[in-house]
């Protein structure tokens, strides 16, 4: 029946059962008690009772007995609580977030994402939990290992467990969370090592694919869509460059200095594909346009498509060569390596603790920039 599956469920159960069995023994000894009573005493055979008026040894017994059950209790749902707030030092991370009506997983390290969650047996997994600020509150469960905590919108929360055993596992949301509540189900896969390593590469292999020249002209790339990359131009636009660009993508952000979209000519580099993945890769000098090298390739390509899509002018075609060029000079023929970002915060921090603490120059912060 339980198959305990970590450390964590089997403090879980501990206080589970004992708290129950307590509970039990009680429930049948009161009704006992009762039943006895009632027929020992019932009015045909007793007229009148004594009158007991203290009884100082019965009263120091049912206080000090209680008391101990309790704190027995406490001590070992204590020991429980502690463990799961706990966090062993060699944890891996997962960033989980939930929304109507689906939950969505994100390894920060790895760079991946993913929509049902893989992880390696015996090793501790931290779970990062949050919603969207506009979103509801949901739970995260996992029932196997007697895990659940709220995901709060624009709030953080967290967990962690570790499994002994391999397996699939049903994760669910356990906060009435609005209409799909009950579709928020998904899996937990605890496998070997090795297979959770071939899983990170076959998923880092997927996102960071070399471009193809046919399929990275294409504005209605399959490979963009949601069985694939999973890549959303609009998306990455919303979250990356609204806030100058404007939602139209007329430049009413930061009026009169964020380029106007909507119009073509004046712009620095063509409104081909192959000439706006170069503003993404390198910014444009001396203006606020930065890179974004957090975009992976595909990524660029996509909202390079979108972008030019606010545009109702003619607007220049990439021929194959500019796309093999460009292929050609950012080596985007091969897989590329995730690069690892870190919070602006960690960074700063790293800096600090370079330069031994003293205050930071301009050149120390060039050097951690770029070592
Ligand atoms: C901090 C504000 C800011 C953000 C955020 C921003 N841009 Fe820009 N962008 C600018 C400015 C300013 C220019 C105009 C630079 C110039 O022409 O001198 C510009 C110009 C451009 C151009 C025109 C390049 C050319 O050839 O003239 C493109 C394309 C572009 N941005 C795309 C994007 C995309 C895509 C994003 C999101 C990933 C983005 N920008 C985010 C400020 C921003
Ligand atoms: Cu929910």
């Amino acid at each position: 029946m339980l198959l305990a599956a970590s450390e964590i469920t089997r403090a879980v159960d501990r206080a589970f059962f004992l708290i129950g069995g307590v509970s039990l023994l009680l429930l049948a000894g009161i009704t006992v008690a009762m039943v006895i009573l009632a027929v020992r005493f019932r009015r045909s055979r007793v007229r009148t009772t004594s009158q007991v008026g203290g009884h100082t040894v019965l009263e120091i017994t049912w206080t000090v007995i209680p008391t101990i059950i309790v704190m027995w209790m406490f001590y070992v749902g204590y020991g429980g609580f502690a463990l799961m707030r706990q966090v062993p030092k060699n944890h891996m991370v997962v960033d989980v977030t939930g929304k109507q009506w689906v939950w969505s997983f994100s390894y920060p390290k790895e760079r991946i994402d993913a929509s049902e969650m893989v992880v390696p047996v015996n090793t501790p997994v931290l779970v990062n939990l949050t919603a969207p600020p506009e979103d509801v509150i949901h739970s995260f469960f996992i029932p196997d290992f007697r895990v659940k905590e709220d995901a709060r919108p624009g709030q953080a929360s967290y967990l962690w467990f570790e499994s002994e055993r391999m397996g699939t596992f049903s994760i669910l949301c356990a906060e009435f969370c609005g209409k799909d509540h009950s579709k928020m189900y998904t899996w937990l896969k605890v496998v070997s090592r090795e297979e959770y390593e071939q899983w990170v590469e076959k998923q880092q292999m997927k996102k960071f694919r070399p471009l193809e020249v046919g399929a990275m002209m294409d504005p209605n790339n399959p490979g963009f869509g949601k069985d694939q990359l999973n890549i959303d131009g609009a998306v990455i636009f919303g979250a990356a460059c609204v806030s100058c660009h404007g939602s139209a993508g007329d430049g009413s952000g930061l009026p009169g200095q964020a380029r106007n979209m909507t119009i073509l000519k004046d712009w620095k580099r063509s409104a081909k594909v192959t000439d706006i993945y170069r503003t993404l890769s390198e910014g444009i000098e001396g203006t606020q346009m930065r890179p974004y090298p957090n975009l992976t390739p595909w990524e660029r390509i996509a909202v390079a498509h979108y972008v030019r899509s606010f545009s109702k002018e003619p607007r220049p075609e990439d021929t194959l060569e500019d796309c093999q060029a460009m292929i050609e000079e950012y080596g985007l023929d091969k897989v590329q390596a995730p690069k690892q970002t870190i919070p602006i915060e960690r960074a700063m921090e790293l800096l600090v603790m370079e330069a031994g603490g003293r205050a930071l120059t301009g050149e120390d912060a060039l050097r951690g920039v770029n070592p």
